[in-house]
């Protein structure tokens, strides 16, 4: 494994000037970035944090604002991503890593002070539609230097012929943010934390099928944000905005991934009615989630489990504890591939989460 930037991708006829190229969740994956634990931290206390926080976490988040996650937790899940990295390897996928920066040196803008989180979840922070990658206007102050870690692979990939861009950076003034936020409640329609001050989004709002791209607004992700990006990307794309049955919406990749072209793996608790873009799709219900409840998740629901990575149409990896989920692919025709990743959950993602595909073999196509 190769943890420097330098993209030695061997180039398809598809687009031969650029080591960036994925229209899908689901094409032939050539090339991944792999997301790094190492210096976790708690984000300091901040009022965008209650919104998404799993009600159990709160007072933790609170308690611990600024500090490392516990060692053991964070040397359990490296582990879980260096074999993660190894498995893809041994299935023909190229694997690169992000580089460390200091999580806990202080930083800041003329308005506030932070300290950074991780940079486990490439997923977040940045987004790839064809042969752009594009820097996440994040709306999490704990987050706003997240993209440093992958600077080094970004040049490479630019030097390289990808196009590279970043949306306009935020100033996450205290405007941006609802401060007479309470919580609605499960069950209850989401009130977000977020106003329209400025363009946010997170990259894990958006789900790319080919042409079609699939948006949610989240906590982290709001409508202006998904103007700006709708523009961005231009006529070539079609942007679909759905919303779920989800009180405390942070990403869509624990409500929806797409597996393969006409079928959907789906949350059955945020996902009640075929949304009218997937007619004639198969929708499959994700199976109920067997993580205990003694097993901290600091940051998601226990739906994580149905954030699987598909390597093409057929092989997926899955959670290796999750027998359900594994047995479900199996009767649906995919070819599970199993890896232990619980420990690498607690930190608030599983395998789409955890990547950026940087490379899919494919054409951009309509599937919807
Ligand atoms: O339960 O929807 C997903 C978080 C993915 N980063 C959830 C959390």
């Amino acid at each position: 494994m190769t943890r420097e930037g330098t993209a030695l991708t061997a180039l398809t006829p598809d687009n031969p000037e650029s080591p960036v190229c994925s229209y899908t969740e689901w094409d032939l994956l050539e090339e991944v970035i792999v997301g790094i634990i190492d210096d976790a931290h708690f984000p300091p206390w901040h009022l965008s944090l209650p919104p998404v926080l799993p009600a159990g976490q709160r007072d933790v988040f609170r308690r611990q604002a600024g500090r490392p996650f516990p060692a053991k937790r964070v040397e359990a899940a490296r582990r879980e991503l260096d074999e993660f990295a190894r498995i893809l390897q041994a299935e023909g996928v190229r694997v690169v890593r992000p580089e460390p920066i200091p999580q806990d040196r202080p930083y800041g803008t003329p308005d506030w002070t932070s300290t950074g989180m991780y940079a486990a979840m490439p997923r977040d922070a940045l987004l790839v539609v064809g042969d752009e990658i594009i820097e996440c206007p994040m709306a999490w102050r704990s987050r706003y230097f997240e993209s440093c870690a992958y600077r080094p692979l970004l040049k490479a990939y630019f030097k390289a012929g990808a196009r590279w861009s970043a949306a306009p950076k935020p100033e996450l003034k205290d405007e941006l943010y609802d401060s007479t936020w309470t919580d609605p409640g499960d069950g209850q329609p989401a009130r977000l934390v977020i106003t329209e001050f400025e363009p946010t989004f997170d990259a894990a709002d958006f789900m790319r099928f080919g042409r079609d791209i699939v948006a949610q607004r989240s906590n982290v992700t709001n409508d202006f944000g998904i103007e700006w990006l709708t523009r961005h990307l231009g006529d070539q794309y079609r942007m679909h905005v759905l919303e779920f049955d989800d009180s405390h919406p942070m990403h869509i990749d624990a409500t929806i991934i797409p597996l393969a072209p006409g079928r959907l793996l789906v949350n059955p608790e945020r996902v009640r009615e075929v949304p009218k873009l997937f007619k004639g799709w198969d929708l499959l219900r994700a199976p109920v989630p067997v993580i205990p409840d003694a097993h901290p998740l600091y940051l998601t629901s226990k739906w994580i489990n149905m954030n699987v990575l598909m390597l093409d149409e057929k092989r997926v990896v899955v959670e290796r504890q999750d027998e359900p989920m594994i047995a479900s692919m199996k009767a649906w025709g995919f070819e599970p591939i199993p890896c232990d990743f619980r420990n690498f959950n607690s930190f608030g993602g599983s395998f789409h989460c955890a990547t950026l595909d940087i490379r899919r073999r494919g054409s951009l196509e309509s599937y919807l």
